[in-house]
């Protein structure tokens, strides 16, 4: 069957604005993944990214007339589910044969619900879809019935049907590598704090998180692995076909198993691929220690980014982070020691939180002293813990389109605010936040020594304007 797969363009608030020059234009990995395994297949699947080729609606319209498609998948990030929506009901004014299929983190959170509220969408697919898929194929070209694909939720007539859950894929090496010819990659680059040299490409070497932080859309999901070979062979690619300079592993928890990540750093410097790229990665304080921290750095790492989320233990107690302040800490200082940068995402309006609370957040991603701190605004995503406790108070909206973390940048309120906070006023301690800790004379000079080309100063540049853009610099009151 001929198939798009379509990543919607990302048109609200502060990504609308300056997030296009300064945000990321990152690889869409989902839609890769999964048309790589259609087309491996006999299927004929293409990918759309409209953010990062600039399409808009009206292009859209004229691909999906030419294209002759049999169906149209389309990415359902939680701030995207308008933009998904409207082209669903673009695919189905074209034409209502069609099939519209959703998947990602939204429809996977709230799989009933998001078929319920929106007559244009035929399937919504529940979690890694690449089988899923294929199976609805079949299911569309007679071979199968729809009942009978695990991992879905199809409007039949008028009722909506939810089948039986899909196993999790236990061998993620089944799955072939992604074929990033079908996106056009000289258009992607990562935000500019996240990289130091381009090309700079994104690879998922994990899936899933067996730990349970309250606000976390991946909490619980298990973890499984692909293999070291498999991991370096995906990366020799993007160095021999795609000229890779550096590269970003965004699993969630990339050290939790530590053997793996200790044999993946040997498999990276018996092939010398750490004489030819750098690369990054997202972790968790309690998942490094000294001796494989110089083990990364030998091959390649230059940087580690932390979840610390809150900077009192009462804050992240209260999310479940199930680490101590004095294991961030320590983290952070080890990372130092060994030579590597750091990052740290902080969480700001958490539950329960005052604006004092926010404000020891922030002397707290201070103290510990990364190279960037990201300072996000806490949102409740649907389907997390975090979900369900605010929604029993009562006071998360269902306004898909506002559900963005960085919030304090977009003109619509937030989302959901902590009991006693207002949305203006943790809107301004975002903003307050990111003033606070950049703009201190020592990151100023430790920024300005680390520019050693004109690309970099060029980025600093733009970083330092997005920032200069909001807000009065001053703690909210
Ligand atoms: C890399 C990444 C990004 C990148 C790229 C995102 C992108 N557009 O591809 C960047 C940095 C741009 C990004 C931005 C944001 N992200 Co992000 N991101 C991730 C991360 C770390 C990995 C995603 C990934 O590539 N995974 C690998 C692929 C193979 O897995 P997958 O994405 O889950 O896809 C599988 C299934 O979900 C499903 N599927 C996915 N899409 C589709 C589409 C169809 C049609 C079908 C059938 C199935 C399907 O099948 C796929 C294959 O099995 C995840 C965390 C995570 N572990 O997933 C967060 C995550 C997806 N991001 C999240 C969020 C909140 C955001 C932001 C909204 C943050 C913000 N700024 O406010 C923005 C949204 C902007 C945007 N355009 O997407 C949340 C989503 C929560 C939600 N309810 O929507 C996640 C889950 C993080 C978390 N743990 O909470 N993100
Ligand atoms: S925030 Fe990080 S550690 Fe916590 S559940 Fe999510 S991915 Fe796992």
């Amino acid at each position: 069957m001929k198939i798009l797969l379509v990543m919607p363009s990302v048109d609200n608030g502060y990504w609308k604005k300056l997030g296009k020059k300064v945000g990321p234009r990152s690889e869409p990995l989902s839609l890769l993944y999964i048309a790589t395994y259609l087309n491996q297949n006999g299927h004929k699947a293409e990918i759309v990214d409209c953010e990062a080729e600039g399409i808009s609606l009206e292009d859209l319209e004229e691909n999906i007339r030419k294209g002759n498609y049999d169906c149209v998948g389309v990415a359902m990030l939680t701030p995207l589910y308008s933009q998904a929506v409207n082209i669903c009901k673009l695919v189905k004014k074209i034409n209502s044969k069609i099939k519209t299929i959703v998947g990602g983190s939204h429809p996977t959170l709230r799989p009933k619900g998001t078929v319920d509220d929106e007559e244009s969408i035929d399937v919504a697919a529940i979690g890694e879809a690449e089988l899923t898929f294929l199976d609805l194929l079949d299911a569309f070209e007679g071979k199968k019935e729809l009942k009978d694909v695990d991992g879905i939720v199809f409007r039949n007539g008028k009722e909506v049907i939810q089948n039986k859950e899909r196993q999790k894929i236990q061998d993620l090496d089944l799955l072939p590598i992604p074929d990033r010819s079908l996106i056009k990659m000289s258009l992607y680059r990562p935000s500019v704090s996240y990289y130091r040299r381009l090309p700079a490409y994104t690879i998922i070497t994990t899936r899933g998180c067996p730990y349970r932080c309250t606000f976390c859309a991946t909490a619980k999901t298990g973890y499984r692995m692909h293999s070291v070979e498999r991991v370096v062979a995906e990366m020799k690619m993007l160095v021999d076909d795609y000229g890779a300079k550096e590269i970003l592993i965004r699993d969630d928890t990339f050290t939790l198993n530590r053997q793996r990540t200790a044999d993946l750093c040997n498999a990276i410097i018996e092939r010398g691929l750490n004489k030819k790229i750098s690369w990054d990665c997202i972790t968790r304080a309690n998942l490094v220690d000294k001796e494989l921290l110089i083990k990364m750095k030998q091959a390649g790492c230059w940087g580690m980014h932390f979840g610390v989320e809150g900077g009192t233990q009462k804050l992240i107690d209260g999310i479940k982070k199930d680490t101590t302040l004095e294991t961030i800490e320590k983290a952070f200082r080890l990372c130092r020691e060994v030579g590597i940068n750091t990052r740290a995402y902080m969480m700001l309006g958490m539950p329960g939180s005052t604006r004092e609370d926010d404000l020891a957040t922030i002397e707290f991603a201070k103290k510990i002293d990364p190279d960037w701190a990201q300072f996000t605004i806490c949102t409740p995503y649907p389907g997390t813990q975090m979900y369900d406790e605010q929604v029993k108070i009562g006071n998360v909206s269902s306004d898909w389109d506002t559900f963005q973390t960085w919030g304090g940048f977009s003109e619509t309120d937030l989302p959901w605010v902590a009991d006693g906070r207002t949305s203006d006023e943790v809107k301004e301690m975002q903003r307050y936040a990111l003033k606070s800790f950049y703009f201190r004379p020592r990151v100023i000079v430790r920024k300005m020594t680390n520019i050693d080309n004109l690309p970099i100063l060029r980025k600093y540049v733009l970083g330092a304007m997005a920032l200069a853009a909001g807000g009065s610099g001053r703690a909210p009151e």
